[in-house]
């Protein structure tokens, strides 16, 4: 007899530790565990998301005949390696099978128990770490963009005897429209809470009720069927304009056509390739044009596959770089949404009603305020990680560490995300209603993107001036009058001093 260790963001009957146990002589482990639920002050509704899918998970592995250990977060067990020593006393045993954890931290507290701990490579992925080292090995840079045409020929996704579907791999250049006034689709499919969900919510709303994060109205999908019919709503309604609008922002309209199924697929709900698999269906029926599967199946197979590539291979102080020294605290405000800037505060509202935000709101809107800011990486990564439903370390660190603040020194990208308020403007509503003009360089009620912009760059010359993706940018710089730049770089500083 052993004990098989099931993680909250493990919940799929495929999950290699399941896979590998006997229903009839093993007893399955899962716990809500304070460390996990604790180890940053979790969005509520991301505890209730997590717990809620356990207990239902926990329920389904019991009618398929499993014997299922399920200790609730009010039976007090600290951390899953005290879980899993309870668990080993209660049933004599002290043989473990579990599936490698995604993240260092847990990685490392399974090495450290006193039990005989078999750890399972985590299979869920298209690329083994195996296949990624392989291919990252000797290359100069890891370009996103190499890796996803492997992935395309390894999976034959959108694939044509062995060429890219339409005679492209890539359909970007496509996908940049700015939202138009109306958003035809309603976004995700919401699902009642049942009485297990709302027993779980009351316990939510007892314990972490005072975490930034609105719990009610909670709507998540919370079993593998449901999410299920998730994704069949988005790739009926969203997925066909998916690409047109992938980066636009509209206030009021958090999810646009959005999948909002990040969080299913990281829990082990949803698989990579199904998901793919039934994008790819659309596209070969006619109900989706290559540009929007293209784009969404790129996301899967290509960015999601590659960020989980580069923190194994990082290693565990890969959320603790910070190549561009940058110092400054977090601002209050990421917890409290009070900001004149609009667009800020837009994003911040909707992560804290939603637990989510959509890529260009968190890559372009928070993660560029943050970057151009100097906001220490390791608390704007500390804030990704706790307050979107889909944030797990080994997915949320090199999007945040790497994409989004450049704290890698230029692993995951070759130059910073960074833009003014031009860039915001072009591809949201925010601005019209803002405080600030973004229209307005320097002076009063110039728009902070705008003066912050240009300070990120001139602090930061040595490293990126001679970067060929930015010499226009340092062009444009070095044009300004000399007065100007005096008063933009004034004005930042002000700015940042009053933060
Ligand atoms: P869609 O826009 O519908 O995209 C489809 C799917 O593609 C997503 O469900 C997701 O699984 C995958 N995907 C898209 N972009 C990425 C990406 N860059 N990396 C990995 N997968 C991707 N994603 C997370 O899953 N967890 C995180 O903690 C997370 N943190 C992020 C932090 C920052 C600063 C940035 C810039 C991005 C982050 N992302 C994260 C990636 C991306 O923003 C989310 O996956 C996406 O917004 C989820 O919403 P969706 O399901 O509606 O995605
Ligand atoms: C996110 C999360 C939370 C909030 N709580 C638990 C928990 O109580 N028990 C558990 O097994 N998993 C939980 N998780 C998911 C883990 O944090 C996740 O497995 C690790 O971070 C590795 O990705
Ligand atoms: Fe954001 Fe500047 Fe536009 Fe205001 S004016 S919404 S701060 S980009």
């Amino acid at each position: 007899m052993r004990l098989i260790l099931v993680l909250g963001d493990q919940l799929t009957d495929k999950i290699a530790a399941l896979r590998e146990g006997d229903p009839d002589e093993d007893v399955v482990v899962m716990a809500e565990v304070a460390a996990e639920a604790e180890y940053v002050p979790h969005h509520p509704k991301k505890i209730a998301f997590c717990f809620s899918a356990m207990r239902h998970f926990a329920q389904e592995l019991e009618a398929a005949g499993w014997t299922v250990d399920y200790a609730t977060l009010t039976d007090g067990l600290a951390s899953i390696p005290e879980a899993l020593l309870s668990a080993s006393e209660r049933h004599g045993t002290t043989e473990v099978v579990a599936t490698r954890p995604g993240e260092w931290r847990l990685i490392a507290a399974l090495e450290e128990t006193p039990l005989d701990v078999a750890v399972l490579e985590d299979d869920r992925f298209i690329a083994s770490h195996a296949e990624f080292e392989a291919w990252a090995e000797g290359r100069k840079e890891l370009r996103m963009e190499w890796f996803y045409r492997e992935m395309r020929r390894k999976t034959g996704l959108l694939m044509n005897g062995g060429k890219p579907a339409e005679g492209k791999w890539n359909f970007d250049h496509e996908n940049r429209k700015p939202a138009p006034g109306e958003v035809e689709f309603g976004g995700p499919m919401r699902f009642a809470p049942d009485a297990m969900t709302d027993e779980v919510l009351d316990l939510v709303e007892a314990r972490f009720g005072s975490n930034f994060g609105t719990l009610r109205p909670f709507w998540f999908a919370v079993t593998r069927g449901q999410a299920r019919r998730a994704l069949t709503h988005f790739i009926k309604g969203g997925l066909p304009k998916f690409g047109d609008y992938q980066d636009a922002m509209l206030s009021g309209e958090p999810f646009l056509w959005h999948s909002v199924l990040s969080m299913y697929l990281n829990a082990g709900l949803l698989d990579p390739m199904e998901i793919c698999e039934a994008a790819e269906a659309a596209y070969r029926e006619g109900s989706a044009p290559i540009n929007a599967v293209e784009g969404f199946i790129r996301q899967i197979i290509g960015w999601r596959e590659y960020m989980r590539g580069v923190y194994f291979r990082e290693g565990p102080d890969y959320v603790r770089r910070n190549a561009l020294n940058h110092r400054r605290a977090l601002p209050g405000f990421f917890w409290t949404a009070a900001t004149g800037m609009r667009c800020v505060a837009k994003a911040i509202e909707q992560t804290r009603d939603e637990a989510y935000a959509h890529h260009i709101q968190r890559l372009m809107v928070t993660g560029n305020f943050a970057l151009l800011a100097g906001i220490d990486p390791a608390d704007v990564h500390a804030w990704y990680l706790a307050v979107y439903a889909d944030a797990y370390e080994w997915v949320e660190a090199p999007n945040v560490i790497g994409m989004s603040q450049f704290a890698d020194g230029g692993i995951v990208g070759s130059k910073p995300y960074v833009s003014s308020g031009n860039y915001i403007d072009r591809m949201s509503d925010y601005c019209g209603d803002c405080s600030y003009s973004v229209k307005t360089k320097t002076g009063e009620g110039a728009c902070p993107f705008n003066l912050l912009y240009w300070a990120f760059l001139d602090r930061h010359r040595e490293r990126f001036a001679g970067n060929p993706r930015m010499a226009n940018m340092y062009r444009t710089w070095d044009r300004m009058d000399e007065a100007k730049r005096d008063a933009i770089l004034e004005e930042a500083a002000a700015f940042l001093e009053a933060l």
